[in-house]
């Protein structure tokens, strides 16, 4: 071993986002925020970082999305790779590397690492009946197959996955499967792939796993692992029916692609593969040095792909390390529904900064602070301002402010002298020294929200310490105590820098600025004297400003709105009833009548007592509108009468016809109107 390889190298991986659709807060909540976080730690650390993403562009769900859009794969992956990358990088998502798995080096990576286990029969080939979609001549592999969850009864899981209650799951366990394609149940074909034999790694992945990451692994994760583990592993397909991958490289094989979880996290080496190319580095240092920590950061429903098969290919392979962390966090929730992309119930990264311009720290604050770590989890708009305004602006933006402030006011924006230190001073510094290993310790357990909790801990002691101290009443007696004690303020203030750089990169870069601070590793920080004496501050400007109510409101409508357009827009009309005959049809007397008066009736929510001027008579009818219509606003109003119905009566009152109503497909009622005024009593046939 050269020395480079002996040194330790971290290899952090961040789930390869699906290009099929732009990222919403629920992705940077459970994968890219904690990494981006772990991986600032770790550079401030001094430690060699490789710090790995890039777009997933295979499988099935680029390939409905491309039938949907009427576009090819390609013109999917191109465009949705460049907005991802953009939200990634608008949010400080400081990846080594985004690269993408249609790149030429990872074609070839993943084609030869499926050549060498070919090679040395690490594979199991075996035809089996498959599901097939006859109308459209195609085998249905994975999401391409929809039916009932067997697990949770949820009625539109997937071939592969069921996304309500995250179980991965195989094509032939679906109730009632369908095709995705032409809707039509699927008929059973034979087809020849080749499955990696997990049952014959099951020995010593759980030695690895139940043995080895009990106690270091997060609960859920290991939980996960072990639940597959004692159900028995089952040798799993690597192949794919389709024209949308990684072509299978070995002969027979024609129209036959790797499937998208075999060639994914190959993606990650490949990503590497082009980094090192790129920056003069040895891509094998990261990937199969026994000194490497190879951490994946990934959403629950990708665990087992993490946990049990990717590290199973990389055993079959046999020169590449493990993965040491798995930090899976759960799922997000928005406004208490579950994120979804269909049904357009999301906050994008993209639209949250038109609302909110410059303000990622704030999102990226909210959603660690509530990060989905151990359960799943709430985002709403209202907690969002609260951690703002009362967090934020109140606690951490305050305490810089008034260090700022004071020391602009007193010393001319110079930071002062550090006189004798009093009890106050004494205690303040040496709480200030245990922070930085307080914050380190949780981050290094990949508890971020702990983390952030005690940092903004460290902002309270600033400003309790301000308050204690009284600054602004000393001055009338001593300016050298006042000295002592904004010299204190402003260390503290220093080491927030530091220590909530990986959390706030943004604000704490224009903190760096506003203090005229130095570069710091993590393990200075926590010093009381990271600001010499004397160094010149930039005039104080607010890290953090107030969300109004009304800003918020607006965002809670968008949602609701977006979600009401979504419907409508997927709402499919209701079957047309059996046949009926003309003369039936002709039996129905319907007239326009003009409504003359309209009341609610106490005892009922839904009726509204009506008087009718039929043009032949005037008459009572009670029509279920009264949710949809005030009473005031409906007089005058034209509307069809079904004038010969037999009366009914209702709460005591006889109803003498049926206003005839439109249901449009959100649930709305309308009236059905002439286009133009017509007498009453006109008929409609
Ligand atoms: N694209 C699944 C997902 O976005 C998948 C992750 C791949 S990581 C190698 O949930
Ligand atoms: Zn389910």
């Amino acid at each position: 071993m050269n020395s480079e390889h002996s040194s330790k190298k971290y290899t952090i991986t961040a789930a390869l986002p699906y290009a099929n659709g732009p990222v919403h807060i629920g992705h940077l909540a459970g994968v890219y925020v904690p990494a981006d976080i772990y991986v600032r730690y770790l550079r401030s650390n001094n430690k060699d970082v490789a710090f790995i993403c890039g777009s997933d562009e295979h499988g099935v769900p680029i390939t409905i999305r491309a039938k949907k859009e009427g576009v090819t794969p390609q013109q999917v992956v191109d465009k949705y790779h460049g907005i991802i990358q953009q939200a990634f990088s608008d949010f400080g998502i400081d990846f080594d590397i985004y690269s993408r798995t249609s790149s030429d080096t990872h074609k070839a990576t993943a084609s030869d690492f499926f050549k060498n286990l070919y090679a040395s029969d690490k594979f199991v080939e075996q035809t089996s009946e498959q599901y097939f979609d006859v109308a459209s001549n195609q085998f249905l592999a994975d999401r391409y197959i929809t039916g009932t969850c067997p697990k949770c009864h949820h009625e539109d899981a997937y071939g592969d996955q069921c996304e309500n209650c995250g179980s991965t799951l195989s094509p032939t366990e679906l109730i009632n499967p369908k095709s995705a394609l032409s809707g039509e149940p699927p008929v059973l074909k034979e087809t020849k792939h080749w499955y990696l034999p997990l049952d014959q790694h099951e020995a010593w992945l759980k030695d690895w796993i139940v043995k080895g990451h009990k106690e270091d692994w997060k609960a859920n994760v290991y939980g996960q692992c072990k639940s597959w583990i004692d159900q028995g592993l089952n040798p799993r397909a690597v192949t794919r029916d389709l024209n949308w991958g990684v072509p299978v490289p070995v002969k027979g094989a024609e129209g036959k692609v790797l499937y998208v979880w075999f060639d994914a996290p190959i993606g990650y080496i490949s990503a590497t593969k082009d980094w090192a190319e790129q920056t003069g580095k040895n891509w094998k240092d990261y990937w199969q040095n026994e000194n490497t920590e190879l951490v994946h950061f990934i959403g629950k429903d990708n665990i087992v792909f993490h946990c049990i098969i990717f590290p199973a290919m990389l055993k079959a392979h046999g020169d590449y390390v493990l993965p040491t962390q798995v930090p899976a966090n759960e799922f997000l929730n928005l406004e208490g529904n579950k994120i979804s992309t269909s049904k357009n119930w999301a906050v994008w990264l993209h639209e949250y900064l038109e609302e909110f311009p410059n303000q990622q720290d704030v999102l990226r604050y909210t959603l660690c602070a509530n990060a989905p770590e151990s359960k799943d989890n709430d985002f709403t708009w209202k907690d969002f301002q609260a951690r703002n305004n009362n967090e934020l602006v109140a606690i951490l933006g305050n305490f810089i402010n008034r260090a700022l402030v004071l020391t602009q006011k007193y010393f001319d924006n110079k930071v002062p002298q550090q006189g004798p230190l009093f009890d106050p001073d004494k205690e303040v510094l040496e709480l200030l020294s245990q922070f930085p290993n307080k914050i380190a310790q949780s981050i290094e357990k990949y508890r971020f929200r702990e983390a952030l909790g005690y940092f903004m801990d460290l902002a309270r002691l600033g400003n309790k310490y301000l308050a204690d101290t009284e600054p602004w009443k000393v001055i009338k007696e001593s300016e050298e105590r006042v000295g002592t004690i904004l010299n204190i303020a402003l260390q503290i203030a220093a080491s927030l820098q530091i220590t909530g750089s990986p959390f706030l990169p943004f604000s704490m870069d224009k903190l760096k600025g506003l203090l005229n601070l130095g570069d710091f590793q993590w393990a200075e920080a926590g010093r009381s004297n990271l600001l010499p004496a004397g160094t010149q501050l930039t005039a104080s400007s607010l890290l953090f400003t107030k969300i109004e109510d009304d800003l918020i409101e607006k965002q809670v409508k968008k949602l609701e709105d977006n979600k009401k357009a979504n419907e409508l827009a997927n709402a499919k009309a209701t079957p047309i009833k059996d046949t009926t005959q003309f003369d039936d049809f002709m039996k129905m007397d319907i007239r326009i009548g003009t409504i003359l008066e309209a009341e609610k009736l106490k005892k009922s929510k839904k009726l509204l007592k009506l008087l009718i001027d039929t043009g032949l008579d005037q008459r009572t009818i009670l029509s279920g509108i009264a949710e949809h219509f005030a009473p005031e606003d409906i007089i005058g109003q034209q509307v069809c009468v079904l004038a010969n119905l037999a009366p009914r009566k209702m709460m005591g009152i006889e109803s003498e016809g049926m206003v005839l109503m439109a249901e449009d497909a959100d649930g709305a009622l309308k009236f059905i109107q002439p286009g133009d005024k017509v007498q009453p009593g006109s008929t409609v046939s």
